[in-house]
């Protein structure tokens, strides 16, 4: 597939906007947003500079640039107004910025636990994203905690043991738009996640082909995406080495039984099963094996939770402070995809959507029909393994209007919350949906 060409006459004066507002941090990429509506002023700041060791650049330059106008979204998710745009080799998605490219996956793709690759999201951070050449494309391998260096092609990542695995790829801003108090950051709905079966080898095999040292404490990861101006630091995330040498952690060539599409990392990503999709590495030039924390701004400056707010099993410790921690897994979730909010539907419709967690596995999904007064047991879909997306139904009981909900439940008895855990990059986003339907 072609490259991905940025610069339409159309987006010229977004671009020049997000250009500059967007220098660094997920969640200021989109200050331009916030600064208009006025919510990043000094004290904004002095919120978000928990996790930044002081090192923010002030955002109040582009505060009055002009409107992008983002699709709102509704409490309940419902986008008015949303704009569809179709990428290359994409299906029409919910655009909310072009450039870089920034697109969400419309709930009605997510009714079956494989998302299709033609309308699976597309986030990127940077709005350089050149064409890669597969026949010469390389990844380096090396590092100090590594005992050499060498140089990885895509034929000799297939001349390894392939593996496959069904895995959920979602962004830690997944729901972000739906955060009130608003908070600064690409205002996502309910679209920055989809399911894919991932084809690949193991990073642990090819860690071990340049021999990982038993000093090696993380594996850095970059991509040949970069900045479009020096100010811009380069996208690059670590994991802890534990975590990269799991069975499931790949370097993937093939989305849902077919090469990678070029948004969505050809001609190879990194899959990081059970975490949020900031470790997913797209494009993946350079492996390293590091035998002290990575300070890079990604790391050290964003993608942070604060400590003790969310259940945290998967932990980061060679990256965590006292106050805050890398976001590592995803928290448990369900979305109810089968209708959208307002719908009619008859009585006995099976109502239902998907659930997902960070890779225990979905135990129970529940629903109610009465606005969460009573719950019963779902059916379960098909299971494609702990880190899939598991359908769910149950037909829709009642009369007239009501309020559908669905809570999922993990294998390590986590589940959905029933109220916003506000933190200030707008992540883990797993409250309780509430869909309204009218049954006839
Ligand atoms: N090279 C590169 N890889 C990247 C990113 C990026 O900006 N550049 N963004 C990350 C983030 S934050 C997410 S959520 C996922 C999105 O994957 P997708 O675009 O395939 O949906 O890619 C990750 N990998
Ligand atoms: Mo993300």
């Amino acid at each position: 597939m072609a490259g991905f060409k940025l610069g339409r006459d159309s987006e010229r004066a977004h671009d020049a906007v997000q250009d500059t507002s967007q220098s660094q941090g997920d969640f200021r990429e989109e200050s331009l947003t916030a600064s208009r509506r006025g919510f990043l002023g000094g004290a904004g700041l002095a919120a978000l500079g928990l996790a930044t060791g002081g090192a923010l650049p002030l955002l109040g330059d582009t505060a009055e640039a002009a409107p992008l106008n983002l699709p709102p979204a509704l409490p309940q998710g419902v986008r008015q107004n949303a704009i569809l745009d179709a990428l290359p080799g994409k299906k029409p998605l919910i655009k909310l910025s072009y450039r870089p490219p920034n697109y969400e996956t419309p709930i009605e793709y997510f009714r079956t636990a494989i998302t299709p690759t033609d309308a699976f999201f597309v986030r990127y951070h940077l709005s350089d994203i050149p064409e890669i050449d597969p026949k010469t494309w390389k990844i380096d391998v090396g590092g100090e905690g590594a005992d050499g260096t060498l140089q990885i092609g895509l034929d000799d990542l297939k001349a390894m043991p392939a593996v496959e695995v069904v895995a959920v790829n979602q962004c830690s801003g997944n729901r972000r738009g739906l955060f009130d108090p608003h908070v600064p950051g690409v205002e996502w709905g309910y679209g920055a996640m989809g399911c894919a079966r991932w084809k690949g080898a193991r990073l642990k095999d090819v860690l071990a082909k340049a021999g990982i040292k038993k000093e090696a404490i993380e594996v850095v990861l970059g991509g040949a995406d970069g900045p479009p101006f020096d100010k811009t630091p380069d996208f690059i995330k670590s994991i802890p080495v534990w975590k990269a040498m799991e069975d499931t952690t790949l370097i993937a060539y093939e989305m849902n039984g077919a090469p990678l599409p070029h948004l969505n990392g050809a001609p190879a990503r990194i899959i990081v099963p059970g975490w949020t999709g900031t470790y997913w590495m797209k494009h993946i030039n350079s492996i390293k094996a590091v035998t002290t924390p990575d300070k890079n701004f990604w790391m050290a400056g964003a993608y942070r939770i604060p400590l003790g707010k969310f259940p945290l099993v998967a932990r980061f410790v060679s990256q965590e402070t006292a106050v805050n921690t890398p976001i590592t897994e995803m928290v448990v979730n369900s979305l109810i995809s089968s209708h959208a909010d307002g719908a009619k539907v008859k009585s006995g419709t099976p109502v239902g959507g998907i659930a997902w967690d960070g890779g225990y596995g979905i135990q129970t999904v529940e629903m109610s029909f009465d606005g969460g007064k009573s719950w019963m047991p779902a059916k379960l879909g098909e299971d494609l393994g702990r880190y899939a997306f598991r359908t769910f139904s149950l037909p829709v009981k009642g009369k007239g209007k009501i309020t559908v909900m669905a809570r999922a439940t993990n294998a390590i008895g986590q589940t959905q919350t029933a109220k916003l855990i506000h933190n200030p990059p707008g992540y883990h986003h797993n409250v309780i949906q509430s869909v309204s339907l009218t049954v006839a």
